[in-house]
């Protein structure tokens, strides 16, 4: 091939890409330690501003937390500029997206290959929508005896909600629901997700912990909780976080679908502006996705712990986002949070901080854990998942199997404590 035809097919490829894909060349993640609460203020109202699109990867809350934020190249200057005006320091903790991006991509090309049964699907590789419900499809087909799959209804764009069921009988024993992705670019969970269903499939047989739990408790795990926001990670925009539902009156899409639940609903830790990543939607389940999950729980009336896995911070925490009140469970929960950490380090050292959402991360109203608390489940939990920042939502897929590994040991201590402690 000549050189000029080299030429020609590269630029080619990266046309297609750019008719498509959103790309982020040049654009920066920022990490910024704000000092005093002034400052705080001062990032805040970046929020939303739709000509700089900052996207805000760690929101900021408390002085001396750090604040990550994704800044579009064309306004790197003047956000740089407006950090140092104010003498708010910053350091660059990711110099270049697009790169990163690229990397992710090749090594999702290079993974492409047999994937008909579960046996061999590669689980440390990002997958597509697609993918992933073709191997829902194995899972059950595989182990049709315990695992069977739930349509709890459609998206916005009409995909189906897909739930796996594990269940070795009885009639609706007390369960645990574990949800993944409802933050679609939060892909290291989804991948976690799809580790943790296998490993429950094919460890039930074993007489392993798994065993003693399907015997008292079902499993149901929604893997891809928002579909839409998903494949829009896929075909467009990797950094899609929210759903894709038109706003009345106004030209910005979607709603975050972990600021929708009927639970502190539009208080301060959440944004009135349909531009904002952390927009609540125009009333508590006004989303399709998150009506869907309300929906099936409240109607299956015995589930006794929920898992809403996001990404990332590594942390684990429990009820409330929306005040700082204590839930009269603070304490067990708060141990229970401790028990399962201590199990997480144990395999990698990767270490997580825990406690409620509000002291731990920031205010947040309308979350998923603080609806399902008050809708009378206890054990409510969010999980942050790897890493801290070094990668942010890009994780390498190198660190699928070791983060799913670390997390399943976390997922037993609790699943343990609830078959433990009925109520
Ligand atoms: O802001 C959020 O929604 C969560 N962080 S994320 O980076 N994954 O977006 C934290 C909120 C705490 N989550 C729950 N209480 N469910
Ligand atoms: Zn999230």
């Amino acid at each position: 091939m000549s050189a000029n035809m080299r030429g020609l097919l590269v630029f080619s490829a990266l046309l297609v890409a750019a008719l498509s894909q959103k790309l982020f060349v040049g654009d920066q993640v920022l990490r910024v330690i704000a000092s005093n609460e002034e400052q705080i203020s001062m990032l805040r109202e970046l929020d939303g501003m739709e000509h700089l699109q900052v996207d805000f990867w760690r929101r900021p809350d408390k002085a001396s937390l750090p604040v990550d934020m994704h800044v579009p190249f064309h306004s790197l200057q003047s956000i740089k500029a407006f950090l140092e005006y104010n003498r708010i320091p910053y350091s660059i903790m990711l110099k270049d997206l697009q790169l990163l991006l690229d990397q992710e991509q090749e090594e999702m090309k290079k993974a492409r290959m047999n994937e008909r049964s579960t046996n061999s699907f590669s689980y440390s590789t990002y997958h597509t929508l697609h993918e992933i419900y073709s191997w829902i499809d194995n899972l059950v087909a595989e182990h049709s005896d315990l695992v069977s799959k739930i349509q709890i209804g459609k998206t916005y764009e009409n995909r189906p909600l897909y739930v796996l069921k594990f269940s070795t009988g009885g009639t609706n024993r007390p369960a645990i629901w574990i949800d993944t992705g409802i933050h679609s670019r939060e892909w290291i969970t989804q991948a976690t997700g799809i580790w943790t269903a296998k490993k429950i499939a094919s460890d039930y047989s074993k007489g392993t912990i798994v065993t003693s739990i399907l015997n008292n408790l079902d499993i149901f795990m929604l893997i891809v909780t928002n579909p839409d926001g998903f494949a829009y990670t896929h075909s467009t925009n990797r950094m899609w976080r929210k759903t894709r539902s038109i706003n009345a009156g106004s030209t910005c899409i979607g709603v975050d679908p972990n600021r929708n639940w009927d639970a502190g609903f539009g208080g301060p830790g959440a944004s009135k502006n349909p531009c904002s990543e952390t927009y609540h939607g125009p009333y508590p389940h006004s989303e399709a996705e998150v009506k869907a999950v309300a929906d099936f729980i409240l109607s299956h009336g015995n589930v006794k712990s929920l898992l809403s896995i996001h990404s990332y911070s590594q942390m684990l925490m429990f009820p409330y986002g929306y005040t700082n009140a204590l839930t009269p469970d603070h304490e067990e929960l708060n141990n229970l949070a401790r028990e399962a950490l201590t199990a997480l380090t144990s395999l990698h050292g990767t270490r997580y901080t825990y406690g409620t959402t509000i002291a731990t991360i920031y205010q947040a109203d309308g979350t998923t854990i603080d609806w399902a608390y008050n809708a009378g489940i206890k054990y409510s939990y969010t999980f942050e998942l790897r890493d801290t920042g070094r990668y942010g939502f890009i994780l390498p897929a190198n660190q699928i199997i070791p983060t799913a590994e670390e997390t399943w040991l976390a997922l037993g201590k609790i699943f343990e404590h609830v078959r433990d402690n009925p109520y």
